[in-house]
């Protein structure tokens, strides 16, 4: 179970934030009305919600899951891969710091670099995509915390998306939504594979938070397949986030 989340809000300048999609640039007034509705979604799953104030310096500064990874024993501080985003983490510290004690805080050293949407939480042990932006040596130094704290972890090579959790949501209970290049991996035969229909490949970005389950809007045959597991659906529009490639799981740090 979750009791807390970090979101913090988009500044004006998330309209030039990183992307590859080609999907235009996003109306920022709709993105600031989709993030309260986001931060009202994840207060239904009962959470307490810290919202920080938007930060002008760094247009992908709103996707707060990239700069820490929070276990149930320690936080990790990331080294984002991607040059415009490493100074995100310096306003994350303090924050972080109001939660986790001096003695639970673990850093991501260059050369090695991390970001948090490469990593999914599976109970104790986390699975780490091996991209563009977190590579073995940023693996290897959180697979050492993990280790230390008595938890586990494991890297898994990605070849055509962004991040792991791009194409990958565990939303507990063994059931994982899964798309594209993960289909065939063995490390993930052990799941119950929610696939992900063709052409809805952005809605295997998903959240569990404490029982249900955050889905993006307009992928409905996803949004079907996780209701008639049981779960109870919030649908949460992430459409000018996903111009800048960005989904639910980046937009806050659940722990
Ligand atoms: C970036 O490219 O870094 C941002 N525009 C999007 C980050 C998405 N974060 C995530 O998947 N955890």
């Amino acid at each position: 179970m979750f009791t807390n989340v970090i979101v913090k809000k988009p500044c004006h300048s998330m309209i030039d934030g990183i992307t590859t999609a080609n999907l235009g640039k996003p109306n920022y007034e709709l993105a600031l009305k989709q993030h309260a509705a986001y931060i009202q979604a994840l207060k239904a799953c009962g959470v307490n919600v810290t919202v920080l104030e938007a930060d002008e310096a760094y247009p992908d500064s709103c996707f707060v899951e990239d700069t820490a990874v929070l276990t149930r024993k320690f936080a990790l501080i990331t080294n984002p891969g991607a040059p415009s985003r490493k100074g995100e983490v310096a306003a994350m510290v303090p924050v972080i710091k109001q939660f986790y004690g001096e003695d639970q805080i673990e850093y991501i050293k260059a050369p090695g670099t991390l970001e948090g949407g490469d990593v999914m939480m599976v109970g104790d042990h986390f699975y780490i995509g091996i991209s563009a932006r977190t590579n073995k040596e940023g693996a290897q130094q959180f697979i050492a915390a993990l280790e230390k704290h008595g938890m586990s972890g494991e890297m898994v090579p990605l070849y055509t998306i962004l991040h792991l959790k791009t194409g990958l949501s565990y939303i507990e209970n063994k059931n994982l939504l899964i798309s594209g290049e993960f289909l065939e991996n063995p490390t993930f035969s052990k799941f119950n594979h929610i696939e992900v229909a063709e052409g809805e490949e952005y809605g295997a970005n998903c959240i569990w938070v404490n029982g249900k389950v955050l889905v993006p809007a307009g992928y409905p045959q996803t949004q079907k397949a996780i209701e008639a597991l049981g779960y109870e659906v919030l649908v949460v529009d992430t459409s000018e986030y996903r111009k800048v490639d960005g989904g639910l799981s980046c937009l806050s740090l659940r722990f």
